[in-house]
Formats: C-alpha cells, sequence, structure tokens
C-alpha cells in the first residue's frame, strides 16, 4: 500500500464510524415517559456527540416531566434548548462532558416541540450533526 492508499484507506474508516454515530441516534423509536408514583414523568436522556437519545420523548400535557441529561462524552460540553414560550417551556441547561444535569418542567400545551443542542464547534452546529430531538405532549 502506497501512502494515499492508505490516507483514504483512513478517511473511508472516519466516515463509516461517523455515519454509525448518527446513524444511532436518528429516528429513534419514541420513548413514552412512564408516569411515577410520585405524579412525576422521568426520563434520562443520554448526551453524546453528536446525539440525544431518546431523541423522541411523548409526555402528558400539565403533569410535571423530569429529565436527567447524562453526557457520555469525554471533552465536548453540550447543551439543551426546548423554547417554546406559547407552550410554558423556556428552557436552556448546559451539560459539562461526562456530567448530569437534573431539571423539571411543566408542559401546558399539547403538540410537538423540538429540542436542540445550541453548541458551535470548528465544523458547524451541533445540531446540523443530530443534536435535535422531538418533545411530544399529548
Ligand atoms: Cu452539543
Amino acid at each position: 500500500m502506497n501512502l494515499s492508499r492508505v490516507f483514504l484507506f483512513l478517511i473511508m474508516v472516519m466516515c463509516s464510524t461517523n455515519y454509525l454515530v448518527f446513524g444511532e441516534g436518528k429516528g429513534s423509536e419514541p420513548f413514552d415517559v412512564p408516569l411515577s408514583q410520585n405524579g412525576v414523568q422521568r426520563v434520562d436522556i443520554i448526551v453524546d456527540s453528536y446525539l440525544f437519545k431518546p431523541d423522541h420523548i411523548i409526555v402528558s400535557v400539565d403533569k410535571p416531566v423530569e429529565i436527567t441529561l447524562i453526557s457520555v462524552t469525554r471533552l465536548i460540553s453540550h447543551n439543551f434548548i426546548l423554547n417554546i414560550p406559547e407552550a410554558g417551556l423556556s428552557i436552556k441547561k448546559g451539560v459539562g462532558a461526562g456530567k448530569d444535569v437534573t431539571f423539571t418542567f411543566i408542559p401546558t400545551k399539547t403538540g410537538k416541540y423540538e429540542f436542540y443542542c445550541g453548541k458551535k464547534g470548528l465544523f458547524g452546529s451541533h445540531r446540523k450533526k443530530g443534536m435535535e430531538g422531538i418533545l411530544e405532549v399529548k
């Protein structure tokens, strides 16, 4: 193998691993958040570069939702933005690499709302790379 072939091979490997990471995060099954005994809808969301998992969560209207963001990244910090004031949603939470963050809110209007990471890296926004999802309020 000459040097350019090695280089080409490396690029192919990098592209395919990236593709796998994107494939895992995109279009995961909608997650119906269960109601716990104390009336709170609890869900853990894995935060990785660059995905949320699950990336489509379904909750009931007018009942408290408790989300724990669990970062599994080693270097890159992310955030969680869900800013739909007319639906009673105004959330912006940062989560450092390897850290957890828990917060609660009460969705007051049914609908489908997009959340995303608002960080920008050298090669574009995290949202464009796949860090977005849907909160569905029923
Ligand atoms: Cu991010």
